[in-house]
């Protein structure tokens, strides 16, 4: 039987956390025959720590045969212990009146703490996936307090933003989300995000030539997946929860047990690909092998998509200039 593998959960008592947590117990993360430690994290606050104790009441009462261990914790310090893996779901959400200078700042604090625990006590292989927002900001605040973690061990979540590109490319073109290749979405998790399904194919026609619209493309697709969160919000009363989850199962899924040369999208930080600054932590076409991501290299940018990369790094360069302060130099 295989050695249990060690995954830490942050937020672990909110939305994300109640619809992702029950997923990797069952196997869907890891592999349905890899045994799992789970390590939760929650705020020292009492109503969150007693949430917490009711979801792991509830886990116990699946008797998942894949999970061999379950600990409870309020200090990263010993919630990463030896992990393998850590999924960053808690974050500082944005309260009334709450500055956007200010929501960063609540965080870089919150990353800065969890990056430097995470550098004392995972696995030095760890795989880092960041959800809590702004995340591609938070993961590079956490790349940067892990000074000797290797960096392109941390990652940002852009993997909802690509399934939610699969699926409008799926209902404008009428065909399924499985036989669309190549799709990839650029740059921060926010609405600036571009995705893009020039590179497309659906069963080895060209996406581009199937839909054939470049006015959709700019006026409808692109708005639609960028403002989808807000569509959520605005529908269900709530964020996205279950479809974040299931977007973190599949960004660890893939990298953990490859893509067998299929793209999808993850936010790693940069090594200087497309022009986009060295470290900047950004989404990417990328394929994964033996637990290693590669960018996808030699794709032609043309004048639109440079635009709106432009765009979305500049949006990350900025709140990062943001938090600099905070960080080691
Ligand atoms: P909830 O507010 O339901 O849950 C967050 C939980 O995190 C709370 O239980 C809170 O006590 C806990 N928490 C806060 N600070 C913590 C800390 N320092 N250590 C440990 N736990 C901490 O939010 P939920 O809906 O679960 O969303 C979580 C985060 O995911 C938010 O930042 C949200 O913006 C972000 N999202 C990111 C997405 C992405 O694609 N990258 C999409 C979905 C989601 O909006």
């Amino acid at each position: 039987a295989k050695t249990p593998m060690r995954v830490a959960v942050t937020g672990a008592a909110g939305q994300i956390g109640y619809a992702l947590l029950f997923r990797i117990a069952n196997g869907d993360m890891l592999g349905k025959d890899q045994p799992v430690i789970l390590q939760l994290l929650e705020i020292a606050d009492e109503k969150a720590q007693k949430a917490l104790k009711g979801v792991m009441m509830e886990i116990d009462d699946c008797a998942f045969p894949l999970l061999t261990e379950m600990t409870a914790h309020s200090d990263p310090m010993t919630a990463f212990k030896d992990v393998d893996v850590a999924v960053l779901v808690g974050a500082r959400p944005r309260g009334p009146g709450m500055e956007r200078k200010d929501l960063l700042e609540a965080n870089a604090q919150i990353f800065t703490v969890q990056g430097k625990a995470l550098d004392a006590v995972a696995s030095r292989n760890v795989k880092v996936l960041v959800v809590g927002n702004p995340a591609n900001t938070n993961a590079y605040i956490a790349m940067k307090s892990a000074p000797s973690l290797p960096a392109k061990n941390f990652t940002a979540m852009l993997r909802l933003d690509h399934n939610r590109a699969l699926s409008q490319v799926a209902a404008k073109t009428g065909t399924a989300v499985k036989d669309i290749e190549k799709l990839c979405v650029w740059g921060n998790h926010s609405p600036t995000m571009y995705a893009d399904y020039r590179f497309a194919t659906v069963n080895g026609k060209a996406v581009k030539e199937l839909i054939n619209d470049q006015e959709w493309n700019a006026n409808v697709f692109l708005p639609t997946v960028g403002k989808r969160g807000a569509a959520i919000i605005e529908a269900r009363g709530l964020s996205s929860a279950a479809s974040a989850a299931n977007a973190a199962i599949d960004h660890v899924h893939d990298w953990v047990l490859g893509t067998a040369g299929k793209w999808t999208t993850m936010g790693v930080p940069s090594d200087g690909s497309y022009g986009i600054p060295e470290g900047t932590m950004f989404g990417f076409p990328v394929t994964t092998e033996n637990g290693e991501y590669k960018i996808v290299q030699g794709l032609e940018i043309d004048a639109f998509s440079q635009e709106r990369i432009n765009l979305t790094l500049k949006e990350l360069t900025e709140e990062r200039e943001g938090v600099k302060h905070l960080l080691p130099a």
